[in-house]
């Protein structure tokens, strides 16, 4: 991959931000979208929160897809060849698992990461190449999220779509809808997609989850705050803000925010902005939404697929759910 391929998207990231950050911080209750966490540190951030005891949902999910990839597999594409593509594919750490069995069915597996992050892909991309010669890697930098095509493929070939990690989680159950109807219109029939999604248990689990002892998912949070003040000029001061992760019963949903420990004033000179905190004000950065019993198969359903499958775990604390296209 050529950094050159990416120049364009980095402008498109910087617009984007100053937009999403001036709607967010001039709304009545400040937000910040999610997306936003994962800059170089952020990302590095996350992938240390992924190994925590508390936070259950990459080991637990990996323990799905490890146990099952095979049935997976066989499920989504019976004999026909199969081609993987993953959204949001980071460092594809679990994706290993679902190639390995890829392999086990057939000679050589076309492999398409799609990711916003080029350091993140490149790295990836790097790796799987190294230990999985059989598996053809044709990365993408792209913004599923605003943007989504697949690379074309034979008529007899099958896509399997790859969202797992619980991603669907940090989006609003309307955006969820709209962001699968828009893969469901890139896929041909036959063609699935394999969701991994967190669900609703034990109040004070899912709270650790999102408040780990060593304090990893706080600075992951304030780091928001510190690539503010590096793309647009602004000058927080991250310990001015505690932060916070609550359960919300009601919308099924864990929230983070950042709390503002005194009056203060942020400037933003990019955006040529100045935000008043008040004490005890809180920036809301983050929804992670928990599926019920059958709540993932709803949403699939809503988004123009057939449910096929759901794997989970013996405690059942996350599920991976198969939809096809029919
Ligand atoms: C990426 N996403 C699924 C994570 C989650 O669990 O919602 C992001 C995260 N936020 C705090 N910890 C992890």
């Amino acid at each position: 991959m050529t950094a050159q391929v990416v120049l364009p998207l980095v402008d498109a990231v910087l617009d984007r931000v100053a937009d999403d950050v001036r709607r967010g911080l001039t709304a009545p209750s400040k937000s910040l979208p999610p997306w936003l966490f994962y800059d170089e540190a952020g990302s590095r951030l996350f992938e240390l929160i992924t190994d925590l005891p508390e936070y259950y949902l990459t080991r637990t999910e990996r323990s799905i897809l490890a146990k099952n990839a095979t049935a997976i597999l066989t499920a989504a594409c019976h004999d026909q060849p199969l081609r993987i593509v993953e959204l949001g594919a980071g460092s594809a750490a679990k994706t290993r698992l679902l190639l390995q069995a890829g392999l086990d069915r057939q000679p050589s597996v076309v492999y398409e990461p799609i990711d916003v992050s080029f350091t993140a892909l490149e790295s990836a991309c790097r790796q799987i190449e190294g230990e999985m010669p059989r598996v053809e890697v044709v990365p993408r930098v792209i913004d599923y999220t605003c943007e989504l095509d697949f690379e074309p493929c034979g008529s007899h070939e099958r896509r399997l779509v790859l969202y797992i990690g619980s991603s669907i989680g940090n989006f609003e159950p309307d955006e969820a809808i709209r962001l699968l109807h828009r893969i469901r219109s890139r896929l041909r029939p036959g063609d699935g997609l394999l969701l991994g999604v967190d669900l609703v248990k034990d109040r004070n689990m899912l709270l650790a989850a999102y408040d780990d002892a060593e304090g990893v998912t706080a600075a992951f949070n304030r780091n928001v705050l510190v690539r503010l003040n590096r793309e647009l000029g602004a000058d927080f001061d991250p310990g001015a803000f505690a932060h916070r992760a609550h359960w919300n019963p009601f919308a099924s949903r864990i929230e983070m925010h950042l709390e503002s420990l005194c009056a203060q004033v942020v400037r933003l000179a990019a955006l040529d902005l100045e935000v008043e905190f008040a004490a005890g004000e809180t920036l809301h950065t983050e929804n992670s939404y928990k599926f019920p019993p059958g709540g993932a198969e709803a949403l699939l359903s809503a988004s123009g697929f057939t449910p096929v499958f759901t794997w989970t775990d013996p405690r059942q604390w996350f599920a991976v759910c198969l939809g096809r296209a029919e």
